[in-house]
């Protein structure tokens, strides 16, 4: 039976995360206390100081384990360190580190009690996992004004599809953002995407998008175009359509001030800025050197800025990306000031050593400093918000703007939309990207164990930057990346400015990339029905093996394996120079080795620990006892499955049953029973 309850204390903001409204309850929380106590504060770093704190305690057992948060280091298991919801712009997600982009505060209990908890905060929240006593669970806000979301059921599985009924229907984009997209932060011509799209396609390297990241604009103007570098704009997106390709857009945050810029002028006049404590827009400095920051908590201006998408979409674009939405600030104008008072102050001294580290400090913390977040306010339904308490919500408010704005400019149409910043509730308007990773395999381990964690907080449409954003990728990693990826909703290959050229047609083995991508497509009929099943009735894509087989003692344990969908289990290679890798089966499994979609071998192995050995150039994958995988041959694009020949892969003894999900890729009638139909094998 499920269950949720909600508990309301001191007067929370509507974050609009759930769409279903709970009842309050009044009364003590079950399962926690709530202490006052001494407990370890951290800044981040390395300092810790003792302080009184005031936070709920949930006394774990030792067989407890902790699953969700979404986007965060560390493991599938969330238990043993320390989280903080605080949507940080960091690239380096390294295991120290507390914050990523994203704010995702629900999570499961599984042990002595199985329950969930969603703390509905918008502020900086600390998700202690056992971190300060290994066998306590703290929970500490700022502030003690929160909706506390307590959920039970039969099973994890329960708990989260009530989880994701309580906070509505994942995003779902349009089919074509499941085919392929190359991406480089350097693109800076029409000129440069056409050599990357001649690259894949004279290798016949599938490919449906190429994206542009921050160079296509004027001076980094959100809603121009560069016209010197990009000569007739809507011509241009024509003639990549011909090709079967869609273009993607990056949107930022801040707005460049400028006199002149529409956008800057109306926001100004319109009073859409986030303003200062004097009521004058606060002034940041990203990319387009000093901007405002769109008030995306005000309706008004969130209306307004989602509208401005519409020039893009005039010129034919069907999919953005929104960045630096945390919102990043590399600096603001009155912290610079004042730093720079302090340097002057000390210019003429012989520094000794620490002042020397005070000095590096003060200009390193000129980026994305908390004095910043709480110096500037928001005006939400009339109230004066300062930032810092809500910090979490900004990208999610601007990524609501598009998603709002798509909803009437294009209501008959799906639009791709993902974002870095993300809260709970954004998952309704877009996806999000696993943000600047580094080509390390650390971080292929980490983009599979953030699946699960994302799905449960109803992020369905994600991938992180295949071969690395940061750093140098080399040939096998981006091979073992892609083998992964191949099965992400997202599945985008894309790399920092300065860093090694990774577009697959530039290194030697571009019959395995070939082949590898061509899977991808080959498998898409599974793949896109496992989705927007996960999407149309609330459940994970991806799934720990421990929420599969919860009986299962080694299963619970596997952190580098995922149930995908109903029949398939995935398990890549993530380290280098490996010929294969260890494979837990639960149950007997059918393995399944493809070089490409027409060299498929398979074979039957009975439920238990296996050496597999996976070359470079194959994927493997499993399918359950009595399932199904339909699929059919590779294309070079999208468009050309339309009307292929579905076959099916199967390990069924007897008659066996799969739900294929199918629709034109752009339409919003979910609800069609014609979407959907059953495969059989007898
Ligand atoms: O400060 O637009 O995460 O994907 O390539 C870096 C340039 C800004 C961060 C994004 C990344 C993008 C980059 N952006």
């Amino acid at each position: 039976m499920r269950r949720i309850r909600r508990f309301s204390i001191g007067n929370p903001i509507n974050t609009e995360a759930a769409v279903q409204e709970i009842p309050k309850e009044k009364g003590e929380f079950p399962y926690f206390t709530r202490v006052q106590g001494i407990a370890l504060e951290s800044d981040g770093d390395s300092q810790e100081t003792m302080v009184q704190m005031d936070y709920l305690c949930y006394q774990m057992g030792t067989e407890d384990r902790i699953y969700g948060l979404g986007e965060h280091v560390r493991g599938i298991n969330k238990r043993g360190w320390v989280y903080e919801s605080n949507c940080t712009d960091d690239p380096a997600h390294t295991e120290g580190k507390r914050s990523l982009y994203g704010a995702h505060n629900f999570f499961v209990v599984d042990g002595a009690h199985t329950f969930g908890i969603f703390v509905d905060y918008p502020g900086k929240l600390t998700l202690d996992m056992g971190y300060t006593r290994m066998d306590e669970l703290r929970i500490t806000p700022e502030d003690w004004n929160l909706d506390f979301y307590l959920l039970e059921g039969d099973s994890i599985l329960e708990i989260v599809t009530a989880f994701r009924n309580m906070v509505g229907r994942s995003y779902i984009p349009p089919k074509w953002a499941f085919g392929f997209g190359q991406s480089r932060w350097g693109y800076k011509s029409a000129e440069d995407i056409r050599a990357v799209v001649r690259g894949y396609r004279e290798q016949g390297i599938p490919l449906d998008s190429v994206y542009m990241d921050i160079d296509y604009m004027e001076r980094f103007k959100d809603f121009t175009i560069d016209e010197g570098r990009f000569p007739d704009f809507p011509q241009f997106v024509k003639e990549m359509e011909q090709e079967h390709i869609h273009l993607v857009p990056i949107i930022d945050a801040g707005v460049k001030i400028e006199e002149g810029y529409e956008v800057y002028e109306e926001g100004l006049e319109k009073g859409y800025f986030c303003k200062d404590k004097e009521g004058k827009e606060f002034v940041g400095a990203v990319w387009p050197g000093k901007v405002h920051f769109p008030d995306v908590l005000n309706k008004d201006a969130r209306k307004w800025f989602g509208s401005k998408y519409k020039y893009l979409l005039d010129q034919g674009i069907e999919g953005f990306w929104n960045d630096m939405n945390e919102p990043a600030i590399f600096y603001s104008e009155k912290n610079l000031n004042q730093v720079m008072k302090e340097i002057k102050g000390i210019k003429n001294d012989n520094m000794d050593m620490w002042e020397v580290f005070a000095f590096k400090d003060l200009v390193n913390g000129l980026a994305n400093n908390p004095k910043d977040y709480s110096s500037f306010y928001h005006n939400m339904d009339g109230e004066t918000v300062c930032h810092s308490k809500v910090h979490n919500l900004y990208g999610y408010g601007m990524t609501r703007a598009a998603g709002e704005a798509f909803e009437e400019l294009e209501p008959e149409k799906r639009i791709l939309m993902f974002s870095r910043s993300s809260y709970i509730g954004m998952h309704r308007y877009g996806g999000i990207w696993m943000g600047d990773n580094r080509s390390w395999w650390s971080h292929l381990l980490l983009n599979l164990k953030m699946l699960p964690s994302l799905n449960m907080c109803g992020f369905l449409y994600t991938g992180a930057d295949l071969g690395g954003f940061g750093d140098d990728v080399t040939e096998d990693l981006l091979l073992r990346w892609m083998a992964l990826g191949i099965f992400t909703p997202l599945m985008r290959n894309h790399a920092a400015l300065g860093t090694r050229e990774q577009e697959c047609y530039k290194f030697t083995q571009t019959e395995t990339f070939r082949n590898l991508i061509g899977i991808r497509y080959g498998l898409m009929p599974y793949l896109y029905s496992e989705f927007m099943k996960a999407a149309l009735e609330d459940k994970m894509m991806f799934l720990p093996l421990a929420f599969v087989y919860p009986e299962d003692s080694h299963a619970k344990e596997v952190e580098d394996q995922l149930i995908l969908g109903e029949s398939m289990m995935i398990a890549p290679v993530y380290t280098q120079n490996a010929s294969g890798r260890y494979v837990y089966l639960p149950e007997p499994m059918k393995l399944v080795r493809l070089k490409s979609m027409e060299e498929i071998e398979t074979e039957v192995l009975e439920q238990g620990h296996y050496y597999i050995e996976i070359p470079l150039d194959e994927v493997v994958f499993f399918i359950r006892p009595g399932k199904i995988v339909p699929y059919t041959e590779p294309g070079q694009h999208m468009e050309e499955l339309q009307g292929k020949e579905l076959k099916l892969l199967h390990f069924a003894d007897g008659a066996a049953e799969y739900e294929l999900y199918q629709d034109d890729g752009y339409g919003k009638d979910y609800g069609n029973p014609d979407h959907r139909k059953i495969l059989r094998v007898k």
